[in-house]
C-alpha cells in the first residue's frame, strides 16, 4: 500500500477554465502531484445543477484533461478521471444526503449565490451539491483537497458529515484538510473586482481563460476596472482592482506585495495593467501551446479517462462498500 498522503480535488466542465481556477487550484494540484497520491475528478454531475449545452458538455472535460497535463500533471502518476464515469460517487452522495442536514445546506453561500443568480432553476441537485461533493473526497480517503477560498465552507461541511457518520459507525472516512494557497486563492473579475472570477460569468469581459490569446489577454488586462487614483497599493477593501492586479502580478512572477509596491512606484495603472497582462500572457502561453497540441489526440486523452475510472472505481469501490456494511446494506 501507498504511503504517500491523498490528495483529491474537482473542476466542473462547466465552460472553460479561467486565470482564476488557475492560480487558485490548478497550479497547486500540478506541484502536489508528486508528492502526494493525487485523484482529480472532471465533475460533470456538479456541472448540471445549472443547465448545460449537451454539446458542450461532452467537449470541456477534454480541453481540462489536456489542460491539466499541459500544467504538468503526469496521468501516469496522478488518476484523472470523470466523476460519471465512476458511479460509486452518485452511491455515496445518496448515503450522505441522509447525514447531511437541510440547515447545513441552507447555509451554504455557494448554494445562495448560485440560487440567487439563477431564480429560475433552484433544483434539489444545486441544493445537495455539496453531499455529492463530501461523496467525492471521503470516497478517496483523501487528506487534503487543494481549492480555492470559495470552497472552504464546502470542506469545512465535508468534515462535519465525516465526523457525524464516524460518530456513530466508528472510523470510516478520514478527515480532510482543504488546502488553500496564502495568494491567489480568491481571483476577482478584472471588470467586477469584488465578484469571483468566474467561467459561468464571462459576458462583462472581466474573466481571462486559459486558452484565450495573448492579444486578448492583454486587452481584457488594459481594461480592467481600478479607481479613481494613482498609487499602485494593496487594499483590498478600498482598492479592489488594483489589490486584485497586484496579487496576480504577485502569483505570476512570485514578488511579495512590497516589491510589487516599490516597482510602481511614481508610475500609474497603466504601467501596472501592462505588466501583469504580459506577465499572465507568459504564464500561460506554454500551458495553451501544449494543450493544444494534445487536444488533436483525442484517442489518447480517451485512453487517460478510461484508464483513470478505472485507478478511481477501486479505490472508490472500497469505500463505498465498506460504508454500505456498516449502515446495514445487504452486500
Ligand atoms: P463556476 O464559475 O461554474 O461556478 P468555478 O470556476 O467556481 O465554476 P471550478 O472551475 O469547478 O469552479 O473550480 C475549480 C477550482 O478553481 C476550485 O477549486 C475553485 O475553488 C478554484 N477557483 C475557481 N475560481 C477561482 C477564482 N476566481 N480564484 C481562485 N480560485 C478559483
Ligand atoms: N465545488 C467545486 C468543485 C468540486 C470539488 C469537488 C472541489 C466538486 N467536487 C471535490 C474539490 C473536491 C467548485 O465549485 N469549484
Amino acid at each position: 500500500m501507498s504511503e504517500k498522503k491523498v490528495i483529491l480535488s474537482g473542476i466542473q466542465p462547466s465552460g472553460s477554465p479561467t486565470l482564476g481556477s488557475y492560480l487558485g487550484a490548478l497550479k497547486n494540484w500540478a506541484l502536489m502531484a508528486e508528492e502526494y497520491e493525487c485523484f482529480y475528478s472532471i465533475v460533470d454531475m456538479h456541472a448540471i445543477t445549472a443547465r448545460q449545452d449537451p454539446a458542450e458538455l461532452r467537449k470541456t472535460p477534454f480541453l481540462q484533461l489536456a489542460l491539466l497535463i499541459a500544467c504538468g500533471i503526469d496521468p501516469e502518476k496522478s488518476t484523472i478521471f470523470i466523476q460519471s464515469h465512476v458511479p460509486a460517487h452518485a452511491q455515496l452522495s445518496w448515503v450522505l444526503n441522509c447525514y447531511t442536514m437541510y440547515g447545513e445546506l441552507s447555509r451554504m453561500t455557494q448554494f445562495k449565490d448560485k440560487s440567487s443568480k439563477n431564480a429560475d432553476n433552484i433544483n434539489a441537485g444545486l441544493f445537495t451539491y455539496p453531499a455529492l461533493q463530501a461523496a467525492d473526497i471521503l470516497l478517496y480517503q483523501a487528506d487534503y483537497v487543494p481549492v480555492g477560498a470559495d470552497q472552504k465552507q464546502h470542506i469545512e461541511l465535508t468534515r462535519d458529515i465525516a465526523v457525524r457518520f464516524n460518530g456513530i459507525y466508528g472510523d470510516v472516512f478520514k478527515l480532510p484538510e482543504p488546502y488553500i494557497p496564502k495568494v491567489g486563492a480568491r481571483i476577482m473579475d478584472l471588470q467586477n473586482p469584488t465578484n469571483k472570477m468566474s467561467k459561468s460569468e464571462i459576458a462583462d469581459g472581466g474573466c481571462v481563460l486559459i486558452m484565450d490569446t495573448p492579444e486578448d489577454i492583454k486587452r481584457s488586462f488594459k481594461r480592467a476596472v481600478t479607481d479613481s487614483e494613482t498609487s499602485v497599493r494593496y487594499d483590498i477593501e478600498n482598492k479592489p482592482g488594483v489589490s486584485n492586479l497586484i496579487s496576480i502580478y504577485s502569483v505570476c512572477t512570485g514578488k511579495t506585495f512590497d516589491d510589487i509596491e516599490r516597482e510602481f512606484d511614481g508610475k500609474g495603472y497603466g504601467d501596472l495593467k501592462a505588466n501583469v497582462g504580459e506577465a499572465v500572457v507568459e504564464l500561460l502561453r506554454p500551458i495553451r501551446e501544449r494543450a493544444t497540441t494534445l487536444l488533436a489526440d483525442k484517442a489518447y486523452l480517451e485512453t487517460v479517462f478510461k484508464n483513470g475510472a478505472e485507478k478511481a472505481s477501486y479505490t472508490a469501490n472500497k469505500t463505498l462498500r465498506k460504508v454500505y456494511k456498516k449502515i446495514g446494506f445487504v452486500v
